[in-house]
């Protein structure tokens, strides 16, 4: 069998690809949320590398099974993990793990999680209550996170302190609105993350 991409993986990994050598620190981050709440959009979006996915074309075998409202127009789905990554700058790479959402792909969060410093919660306000099991396994996992509401044009508009005190989020955690389709808005996002982690390793090297 002629795979055309053979050529490609014989040349070995392209420059854009490779990792820069001076003791550049990786981080993990993981996109976490409900189903279509626009995880793979983000990881795309902001990713400089073409990123990974494993989106699966979702059939009717799944009626009745899978539980999905909002999957209107929605014809494909994430049944693994999405992967991509931004240079923050010449120190710092994150490395960007999109969850499945799709309930019954939940237990592949175990292996996501591991070792992830941080979670952006990616949150859409037509269907808000897919949060609250979200954050309940974030909190039980110790993962500190930011929540980002993806502002669908279609979506109700709340302030963010009703969000705030509907998702009980303590004051510290930072409550942020995004674009998923657009670069600039997810990086954003993903620094709040990071100075979310600064703020909270500068507080536990104080206490
Ligand atoms: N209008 C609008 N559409 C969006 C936005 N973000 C994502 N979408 C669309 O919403 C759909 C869902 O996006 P996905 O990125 O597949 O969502 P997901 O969270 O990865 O979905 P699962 O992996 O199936 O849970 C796609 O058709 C996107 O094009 C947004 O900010 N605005
Ligand atoms: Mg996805």
């Amino acid at each position: 069998m002629d795979y055309a991409s053979s050529d490609a993986l014989d040349a070995g990994p392209r420059g854009t690809d490779m990792l820069l050598s001076h003791g550049a620190r990786g981080v993990k981050v993981v996109i976490v949320g409900g189903f279509g709440v626009g995880k793979t959009t983000m990881v795309g979006a902001v990713s400089e590398i073409p990123p990974l996915t494993t989106e699966e074309t979702m059939t009717q075998a799944g009626v009745g099974i899978d539980h999905n409202p909002g999957a209107e127009g929605k014809n494909t789905t994430t049944v693994a993990m999405d992967f991509g990554r931004i240079s923050v700058n010449q120190e710092l790479i994150l490395y960007l793990f999109g969850t499945p959402g799709q309930e019954r792909f939940w237990f592949l969060w175990n292996g996501i999680f591991e070792g992830a410093l941080g979670a952006v919660v990616l949150v859409d306000t037509r269907r808000i209550e897919v949060c609250f099991e979200v954050i309940t396994r974030l909190e039980d996992r110790r993962v500190p996170f930011v929540v980002a509401v993806n502002a669908f044009p279609e979506a109700p508009q709340h302030p963010l302190s009703e969000l705030r005190s509907a998702l009980a989020l303590s004051e510290s955690v930072p409550i942020i609105t995004c674009d998923a389709r657009d670069r600039a808005s997810c990086r954003d996002a993903l620094l709040s993350l990071m100075v979310y982690l600064c703020t909270l390793a500068a507080a536990q090297e104080t206490a």
